[in-house]
């Protein structure tokens, strides 16, 4: 067992001062046990936590380190920026860049607005969807994520699910009326939630692929679909592709899957790993967000030049290396291949979802398609399989609820060692 002292005392100290002595819920391991392990430095396919030890990366921040920890491309970029100081609060030309590559890179995306964070692009794009048809609510799936905003956290996924509160506190019965809850991959649901709350739905919010509730694709034809009641019914129709934009491929799951939203939200990469959202869409509807149009919405460090750099460096790479995304492509059919043979010897029959480069192993035997199903997965086996994976080095989401994301920094001998610690840790974790 490795020694994770350190981790264990700043762990304690932490909590002297920080709620749950963490910045992010998730990242508490309330979900599998144990004591969170504190990062010191990362590189590549690896991070090293403050005791020396070394795992091999399968989270990559949730999703921002596509290309591995520490690029030099992403660092360069930033160094290089520092020199000229760290905020303005003023136009600058990076931001008009980023601006022009994302509407190059997302055509749906006419004009962009950036923020500093999934939450604030996916609140303001709501805000802007209500301003733009002046209508009130909106419709969410049971299980997407979209941020803590208030009007989201209603059977959200991600974190509220992993603390097993997916209604918040503190969210008030306001909020609650103007939030219309439909099952993921169900037309007929969302259907009949359109026609009991006629001309009065503003939006309808998902990500494209679910990630929050582990990874989970869109049925066939369900996306279509959405598109078809959201076109009949002057509804705007928001991709919340905080996760999956620029990861599926260039142009997010939108042009991977072949269905254009209205909207879309941004998050992550965007940022090469610097806090910055983005939401962005059709003209007419941007053109209603201040100062252009009435619905404001603002930000003090919102398109901050060092963020900008990283992101720019990302998205350049990205844009230009469109072979990133066949051995991101290649990567993750060998892991889940790999699994599957493990699955097969030891003859267990769970559950693998899996697209590009995300993917979720879900305890249980039922196919999953939405939050109901998410939640049949034993979290207890769950838990078990990812301590026996961190002892071997390998670093996984502590929560049956996320979605595993690869880099290009994951080479052979890492998927090695990742298959060989993942037969030991399903054997061990399932052992009567
Ligand atoms: P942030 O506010 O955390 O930047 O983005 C919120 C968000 C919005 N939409 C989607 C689809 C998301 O996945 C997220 C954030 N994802 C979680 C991971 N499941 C962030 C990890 C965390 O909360 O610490």
């Amino acid at each position: 067992m490795s020694d994770l002292s350190t981790s264990i005392s700043l762990f304690t100290k932490a909590k002297r001062f920080i709620p749950g002595g963490v910045n992010s819920p998730v990242r508490a391991f309330k979900a599998v046990g144990g004591n969170p392990i504190f990062i010191k430095r990362a590189e590549g396919a690896h991070i090293f936590d403050e005791d020396g030890n070394a795992y091999i990366e399968f989270i990559n921040s949730w999703g921002p380190m596509i290309l591995g920890h520490n690029h030099p491309l992403i660092r360069e970029a930033v160094i290089k920026a520092m020199e000229s100081g760290t905020s303005f609060g003023a136009p600058t030309a990076r931001e008009v860049e980023i601006a022009e590559l994302i509407t190059q890179m997302v055509p749906s995306i006419e004009k962009v607005r950036m923020v500093n964070s999934g939450t604030e692009a996916t609140m303001s794009a709501i805000r802007v969807a209500r301003g733009y048809t002046g209508k009130q609510k909106f419709i969410k799936f049971e299980g997407h994520y979209h941020g803590h905003g208030d009007a989201f956290l209603i059977a959200a996924g991600s974190g509220a699910i992993t603390m097993g509160h997916p209604d918040s506190p503190g969210v008030t019965e306001g909020t609650v009326r103007d939030t219309l809850l439909a099952p993921y991959n169900n037309l007929d649901k969302v259907r009949a939630i359109v026609e009991a709350n006629k001309d009065d739905v503003a939006a309808i919010i998902l990500e494209p692929v679910a990630g929050n509730m582990g990874c989970v694709l869109p049925a066939p034809g369900f996306l279509e679909g959405l598109r078809e009641i959201c076109d009949q019914e002057g509804i705007v129709l928001i991709f919340d592709e905080v996760m999956t934009g620029f990861r599926l491929s260039p142009g997010g799951a939108q042009q991977y899957l072949g269905v254009k939203p209205d909207m879309t939200t941004l998050g992550k990469i965007i940022g090469g790993g610097m806090p910055v959202g983005a939401y962005g869409g059709r003209k007419e509807i941007m053109d209603y967000v201040s100062p252009e149009g009435p619905v404001y919405q603002a930000g003090t460090l919102s398109g901050n030049p060092i963020a900008m750099a990283a992101g720019l460096a990302m998205l350049h790479h990205l844009n230009d290396n469109g072979d990133v995304y066949t051995v991101l492509e290649k990567t993750g059919n060998k892991i889940v291949q790999g699994i599957k043979d493990s699955l097969n010897t030891l003859g267990l029959s769970y559950t693998i979802n899996h697209i590009g480069s995300m993917y979720s192993l879900f305890f249980t035997a039922e196919k999953v398609y939405d939050f109901e199903s998410a939640k049949t997965a034993d979290t207890v086996i769950f838990g078990r399989y990812f301590q026996e994976m961190l002892k071997r080095g390998v670093y996984l989401a502590p929560s049956q609820f996320e979605s595993l994301f690869l880099s290009t920094a994951l080479e052979d001998a890492h998927i090695d060692q990742f298959l060989t610690a993942n037969e030991h840790a399903l054997r061990i974790a399932t052992e009567k």
